[in-house]
């Protein structure tokens, strides 16, 4: 009786948990919808900024290295889903504060989580880096420190990756008895090749922003008080052209890379067609037909 009584009452306060944290979520959101697409908005562990067509999430939790807790990755979450939402923002720079990018999953976090925890935080996780590789808008990485673990994972779900001098990269995972756990196995070895995901997630070995260059990891590296700027710059190169058909493009790639040649280049031809359909196509045609410059509407 006594046993069935506290099993109930585990079950209510686990359900009263659920329902708290649906509330809070939902509050949460409306409260960053009413702030209105264009506004900096107010979070705990990231900042979300835009300027122009271009947005700027910084994960900020400098103390930790940036850690990748349940909380930030809530608020990542939230944040994607704002930058989604908002027809302005054409492209999207991710960064951390501080002297890392992101050093990892939240190794205090983590420690003591049981099986079902584990498995909570993993979902969490993938559920957010997907999203983000997902998001119908480029995403580019300023990797501006260490990228380790969870970080290197998070740099891996941009769509591409400018590296600081002073950049680390690696996946430490085997080291702490784990396996990489948000896509490590399978988007480093898509970026890298196999051999060479092999040899860094079966080392542990951390590298530097040159080797990560020369493997292929990176597409560049510069001056770490140039890293912002060159990002910015780049991030306003790709804003200034057709929106849809770069987010057309992403998808193309993205699904492209899964499929046999056959099937992607037919999805191509699917995506070269719709883009007839848009109002930038013909803007974009005809300006350079009549030698004037183009005015896209992400129409
Ligand atoms: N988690 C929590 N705290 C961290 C952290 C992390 N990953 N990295 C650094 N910190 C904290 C440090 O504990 C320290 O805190 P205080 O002692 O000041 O309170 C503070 O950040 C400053 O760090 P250090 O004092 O260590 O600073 P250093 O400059 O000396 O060293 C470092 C920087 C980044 C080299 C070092 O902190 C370090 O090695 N950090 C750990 C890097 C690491 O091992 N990262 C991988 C984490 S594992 C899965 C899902 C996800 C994952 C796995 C599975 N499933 C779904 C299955 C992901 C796993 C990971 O990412």
């Amino acid at each position: 009786m006594l046993r069935y009584i506290i099993r109930n009452e585990v079950k209510t306060s686990i359900i009263f948990k659920c329902i708290c944290d649906i509330i809070n979520n939902t509050l949460l959101m409306l409260l960053l919808k009413g702030l209105g697409g264009r506004s900096n908005m107010e979070f705990k562990n990231i900042i979300l900024e835009k300027d122009g067509n271009v947005a700027l999430l910084t994960i900020n939790r400098p103390k930790a290295m940036n850690a990748l807790n349940s909380e930030t990755l809530k608020e990542i979450d939230m944040a994607i889903d704002n930058i989604a939402e908002d027809e302005n923002v054409y492209a999207v720079i991710l960064t951390g504060a501080g002297k890392a990018f992101v050093a990892g999953a939240d190794i205090t976090e983590m420690k003591d989580l049981n099986t079902v925890e584990g498995r909570k935080f993993g979902v969490l996780g993938n559920k957010v880096f997907r999203k983000l590789e997902k998001l119908d808008k480029p995403v580019i990485a300023a990797v501006n420190g260490f990228a380790l673990g969870g970080g290197c994972e998070l740099s891996l779900s941009c769509d591409i990756r400018i590296a600081s001098s002073k950049a680390k990269f690696g996946q430490p995972e085997v080291g702490l008895g784990i396996t990489p756990g948000f896509g490590g196995t399978q988007r480093l070895a898509r970026v890298v090749g196999v051999g060479m995901a092999k040899q860094l997630i079966y080392t542990a070995q951390i590298i530097n922003a040159e080797e990560a260059l020369r493997i292929g990891l990176v597409n560049k590296v510069v001056e770490p008080d140039k890293l912002l700027e060159e990002v910015k710059n780049l991030a306003n190169t790709i804003a200034a052209n057709a929106p849809v058909a770069v987010r057309l493009c992403k998808a193309a790639i993205n699904q492209g890379i899964q499929c046999d040649i056959d099937t992607a280049v037919a999805y191509e031809a699917e995506v070269f067609g719709e883009c007839f359909a848009t109002e930038d196509q013909k803007e974009g045609m005809t300006a350079f037909v009549e030698k004037r410059d183009k005015t896209f509407k992400n129409k």
